[in-house]
């Protein structure tokens, strides 16, 4: 790319402390770059702060973090897009190595991991066990070997961009892009960056319990979605095997005597093996409809790319 339009995106709600000098850092960093804060009702001034310090406001009225994700991948053009948080707690001065993956057309994602262990970040301990747990579970799932699923600090292609759905509305937002991401066979960079602590006075948006259950239910949700023979199989292989607890004492003892006393023990069996059954088909089925739509989606991709190529050799 000779001209890479680079496009800053910062969510923000209620930032005032810190959103001047994010921008200014910024600005400071990357002089070509566009900035765009993504106000979202905030009630203080940092709609005021962010244009003075030379950002382009926008305004998004649905409350939470993913939703101004979606409305910034939606309406701003560039080719390469850096999305950071508005309280200062990510180096700006990282921002090169981020862009540079995209840029060189090594990865459609770089992720500013705070846990890598190059990384000394400064973390609240319940931010942390929470990432701890989600990383584990994620990492099990896709057979991947994250280090952070839960950075806001994160530089994206323009094709990533314009082609992920995003749906999740608050703090979900993180771990969708990266199962998203993962699920479509982006390639994702982790680089480590040093986490700073908000400074005082300026309080995180965050709610420990609710998001982390709203983040759980996304996982899951998307664990479902895009590995389903593995959701509904595990489950179904599970119940299979614990029908074999009370089944096999009933085969046993109809081998030895040619009875079924135990009658209760069989049909609970017979229960628990169909309903396994069951779920295994459930997952089976729609282990082929994802295939399919996978293979489409590829199909799409493919002739995106095509018509990008031909648009760009006919303005030449
Ligand atoms: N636009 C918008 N931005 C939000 C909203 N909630 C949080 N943000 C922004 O998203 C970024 C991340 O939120 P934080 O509260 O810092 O969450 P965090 O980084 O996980 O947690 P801490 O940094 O530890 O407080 C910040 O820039 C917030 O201003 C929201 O409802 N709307
Ligand atoms: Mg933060």
């Amino acid at each position: 790319m000779p001209h890479p339009r680079i496009a800053i995106l910062i969510p923000c709600y209620n930032e005032e402390l810190t959103i001047g000098q994010v921008v200014r850092d910024f600005r400071a960093e990357v002089p070509e770059a566009e900035i765009y804060v993504f106000d979202n009702n905030s009630t203080d001034r940092t709609v005021e702060l962010a244009r003075e310090a030379g950002a382009r406001v926008a305004y998004e009225r649905r409350q939470g973090k993913g939703f101004v994700v979606q409305s910034m991948f939606c309406q701003v053009e560039a080719d390469v897009y850096v999305m950071v948080d508005g309280d200062g707690t990510y180096p700006p001065g990282e921002v090169h190595k981020l862009i540079q993956p995209i840029l060189l057309g090594e990865a459609e994602m770089v992720v500013g991991s705070r846990l890598m262990e190059a990384s000394d970040s400064e973390f609240r301990l319940l931010n942390k066990l929470g990432n701890g747990f989600f990383l584990k579970v994620i990492n099990l799932i896709f057979k991947v070997k994250l280090s952070d699923v839960l950075s806001g600090y994160r530089a994206f292609s323009r094709e990533f961009v314009k082609s992920i759905p995003v749906f999740g509305g608050g703090f979900e937002t993180e771990v969708e892009l990266t199962i998203k991401a993962l699920a479509r066979g982006y390639r994702i960079t982790e680089l480590p960056v040093h986490l700073t602590p908000r400074p005082q006075g300026s309080f995180s948006k965050i709610r420990i319990v609710q998001d982390g259950f709203v983040i759980l239910n996304t996982v899951l949700t998307l664990f479902r979605d895009y590995k389903p023979l593995t959701f509904f199989g595990g489950m179904g292989l599970f119940l299979i095997t614990l029908g074999f607890v009370p089944g096999i004492v009933v085969i046993v003892e109809f081998i030895k005597t040619g009875l079924v006393p135990r009658l209760p023990s069989a049909v609970l069996a017979v229960g628990l093996v169909l309903s396994g059954m069951l779920l295994f088909v459930v997952g089976l089925v729609l282990h082929t409809i994802t295939r399919r739509f996978q293979e489409l989606e590829h199909q799409l991709k493919l002739r995106n790319k095509e018509s990008d190529l031909d648009q760009v050799l006919e303005t030449r």
